[in-house]
């Protein structure tokens, strides 16, 4: 059987990407990833040197390997663990954070954690418990509260820019689901950057570009310890069911995955859901009376309405 060789050194590669036609060994695969890494923040315009850049943490390879290549580029990061308090699959919250704050304790990183439970009074679950209906209840009210929270720690940690782990399997089911409904709202928003607004930090995904398995490979060469299950929420979640259909495609044409997504980039740059977006433009930002973060609603926003008087923020 023929051994696959690095294209730039010759020796025994570790990792193969077919849709860049490139295998690389242990050394030039983690100095790609980083150069690659780089050149997203580039191209897409997501932050520069001066800029700090608040890095949300899940205990995932994603999210570690983000923050590790971030860190050895020279940026400066600090890193948010949300502790959503979900107690199943052995303690899911406090495993995902121990292996966060060793991630930060041994390269002498800074980690801030909010505790949903110790900071609301309920986790994630009771909270969907008492407030919401439908299969994936925890996971609408999560997505509300890690919003939430993220745009929070932005602002009181002095970070103008908010950078999140998603890789290229993620932001394809998200536009497969967005497609498939012709969501043309969800479309426009879909970006590897979105601009900063009044109380909120320019989001970024520095990783949109790479399939989950180098994200995995890179964390697993560059020996980061991270939580390998997937939130007990996520299963038979439609982004997982995407993600299945879209691995099938896959494998029967690589780079599929890279394709759709990067012409979706482009076709958007070129102002391709613009005129459908004017009929309907976005309703006004006004700000919630409690809170004080941006909301589209008039009153409190949905995290003050959904934590009621929880919140210590009032
Ligand atoms: S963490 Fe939260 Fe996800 Fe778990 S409860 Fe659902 S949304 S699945 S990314
Ligand atoms: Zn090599
Ligand atoms: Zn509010």
């Amino acid at each position: 059987m023929n051994v696959m060789r690095c294209k730039k050194c010759g020796e025994k590669a570790a990792v193969q990407m077919k849709q860049h036609n490139l295998a690389l060994c242990r050394g030039h695969f983690s100095e790609w990833f980083m150069e690659q890494t780089e050149r997203s923040i580039h191209k897409y315009r997501m932050f520069k040197m001066d800029e700090r850049v608040l890095v949300a943490v899940s205990g995932g390879k994603d999210s570690l390997a983000l923050w590790d290549v971030l860190a050895k580029l020279g940026y400066d990061t600090v890193g948010l663990y949300i502790h959503l308090g979900i107690e199943e699959a052995e303690g899911y919250s406090d495993h995902s954070m121990a292996l966060a704050q060793a991630f930060a304790a041994a390269r002498r990183l800074r980690l801030e954690v909010t505790h949903v439970p110790d900071r609301y009074g309920e986790s994630i679950p009771q909270m969907a418990a008492r407030t919401a209906r439908g299969r994936h209840r925890a996971c609408s009210v999560c997505g509300v509260v890690k919003r939430h929270s993220m745009n929070e720690a932005a602002l009181r940690l002095g970070c103008g820019v908010l950078a999140t782990g998603h890789n290229l399997d993620d932001e394809a089911a998200v536009l497969f689901n967005n497609t498939l409904s012709w969501s043309v709202d969800m479309l426009l928003r879909q970006s590897p950057v979105l601009p900063e607004s009044p109380g909120f930090p320019r989001k970024v995904k520095p990783l949109c570009r790479f399939y989950e398995r180098e994200t995995a490979a890179y964390a697993i060469l560059n020996g980061i310890e991270y939580v390998y299950e997937e939130c007990p929420h996520a299963v038979g979640s439609t982004s997982l069911v995407n993600k299945a259909l879209l691995n099938q495609l896959e494998q029967q044409s690589p780079g599929s995955k890279l394709r759709f997504y990067s012409t979706f980039l482009k076709a958007k740059a070129q102002g391709a859901f613009v005129s459908a977006a004017e009929g309907n433009p976005e309703p006004p930002l006004q700000f919630c009376p409690r809170c004080g973060q941006p909301t589209t609603t008039a009153g409190l926003c949905l995290f003050c309405r959904l934590v009621g008087g929880h919140t210590p923020e009032a």
